[in-house]
């Protein structure tokens, strides 16, 4: 046997027994002790976009309320019929004007929570904002709709916007935002809600558009496309539950409210509150 052969037997019995023993060490290997944990708090799952009240794991008493809209239903079409546009389809522009916004005395229900006097800062995803409604127009579309509710409370809540974000799913993460993202196929938006139903205060609000469907705004109160949701029509309604207003879905009594739970195409009415939404505000906020 050559030193050439002799050292390939050496060193192939070497890695052998490295690779025999080595599991065995890995495995008798003491477990260093765990570092401690960082000083971020850790992340709390995602709620459901699914309608309901859920516990928050980790928090004691906190619960997180999930507004979920469904589009109003329309009536199934007629056989033979040509079938509805997919949502991928390029976005028409439909304009149609002279929309009216008839007043409504129906009260909305409180939902259970409100914000705490004072201000509170929101952010917004206007990176996630679709090129049919403008990113550069989220700030004008949400200042309109929280301006509206200012003046329901008479100035106790102060909304501040802050510095844009980049999150685009609703977390327990210490900011509250509005963005565009994924959720159900059902829902055109989904408002989630973490409070204590103990002190009636909300902690935190994240609103959710549904980038399923198909946005514009018409930046007017009677002209609406007729083929897509106007972003401020819908996001008028999500910012009430930020301000502690329920869905109403009685056709009969709130059609023409706000917080009507159902959005249309061709809908802007939305955007102005009616004495009904307005009176459930002030409910809510009077001292
Ligand atoms: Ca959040
Ligand atoms: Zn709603």
């Amino acid at each position: 046997m050559n030193f050439v052969s002799k050292s390939f037997l050496f060193f192939s019995f070497i890695l052998l027994t490295l690779f025999l023993v080595t599991p065995v060490l890995a495995f008798n290997k003491p477990v260093p002790p765990k570092a401690p944990s960082a000083p971020s708090a850790p992340e709390v799952p995602a709620p459901p976009d699914v309608d309901g009240i859920y516990d928050v794991p980790e928090r004691p008493g906190m619960k997180v309320k999930v507004f979920a809209h469904p589009a109003k239903p329309k009536t199934p079409p007629k056989p033979g019929s040509s079938p509805s546009p997919s949502p991928s389809a390029a976005v028409s522009n439909l304009l149609a004007c002279g929309l009216t916004d008839p007043d409504s005395s129906s009260v909305v229900t409180k939902a259970g929570w409100k914000i705490p006097a004072g201000n509170i800062t929101y952010l917004l995803n206007t990176s996630s904002v679709p090129t049919s409604v403008g990113k550069t127009n989220l700030p004008a579309i949400v200042k309109a709709g929280f301006d509206q509710y200012n003046l329901a409370t008479g100035g106790i809540v102060n909304f501040v916007k802050g510095p844009d974000t980049t999150v685009s799913r609703a977390r327990l993460d210490g900011k509250n935002i509005v963005t565009w993202g994924r959720a159900s196929s059902g829902t055109l938006g989904v408002t989630y809600i973490w409070y204590y139903p103990s002190t009636g205060l909300a902690v935190e609000i994240d609103t959710v558009m549904n980038t399923r469907y198909k946005w514009t705004w018409s930046n007017s109160n009677s002209c609406a496309d007729s083929t897509t949701y106007d972003a401020q029509n819908i996001m008028t309604h999500e910012l009430g539950h930020w301000l502690g207003l329920s869905d109403e879905y009685n056709a009969g009594a709130f059609s023409n409210n706000t917080m009507y739970g159902y959005g249309s195409v061709n809908e802007v009415k939305k955007n102005t509150l009616t004495t009904g939404d307005i009176s459930g505000v002030a409910a809510i906020y009077s001292p």
